[in-house]
């Protein structure tokens, strides 16, 4: 079943988005991915906000850079759990975007990560789905402890090439 909605606001935005699928990938969840524009096609972006729940979807994730209400304008229209993802796809290398979509008015809460964070957007959203879904929060937690566990291996290949340089 589809959890994840992945939208982003142009078709050139998908390199930057990318990581947000493998790792949605790589943790097994399930996602579609679209193209809206919330005003090249508001009517679009109105029916994905009004009809996600209806077809299953339990979080979405937005992805835009520039003036970026793409996130804001989904999450007026649903209240799904909206992950907006600010690009670095203008001349303000997507501060433009992280304002936008951190400084939602309050009422409204669009979850926002770092500019270019797709990667994050990916993790958040399994970290919600967790709560309810029993094999995603068995693959989150994997996750989690590989990180864990590569950050414990190189300090102890540290430590071990120190001993080595006292002998
Ligand atoms: P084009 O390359 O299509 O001109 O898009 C897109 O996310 C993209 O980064 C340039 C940039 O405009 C952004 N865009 C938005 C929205 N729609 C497109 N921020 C929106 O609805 O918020």
């Amino acid at each position: 079943m589809t959890l994840v909605g992945v939208v982003m606001g142009s078709k050139s935005d998908e390199p930057l988005m990318q990581p947000a699928l493998d790792m949605l990938q790589q943790l097994g969840i399930e996602y579609e991915v679209s193209v809206i524009s919330a005003h090249r096609n508001p009517e679009k972006v109105r029916e994905y906000g009004v009809k996600g729940e209806g077809r299953g979807l339990e979080v979405i994730i937005a992805g835009a850079g520039r003036a970026a209400h793409l996130p804001g304008v989904l999450a007026s229209w649903t209240t799904l759990p909206v992950i907006g993802v600010p690009l670095a796809t203008s001349e303000l290398k997507g501060v433009d975007a992280l304002y936008s979509m951190a400084q939602m008015p309050a009422g409204v809460p669009v979850a926002c990560v770092a500019i270019d964070g797709a990667k994050n957007a990916a993790l958040l959203a399994a970290a919600i789905l967790a709560l309810k879904h029993k094999k995603i929060k068995e693959a989150y937690g994997k996750y989690r402890l590989s990180l864990s566990e590569s950050y414990r291996e190189p300090l102890s290949g540290q430590r071990e090439a120190r001993k080595r340089t006292k002998k």
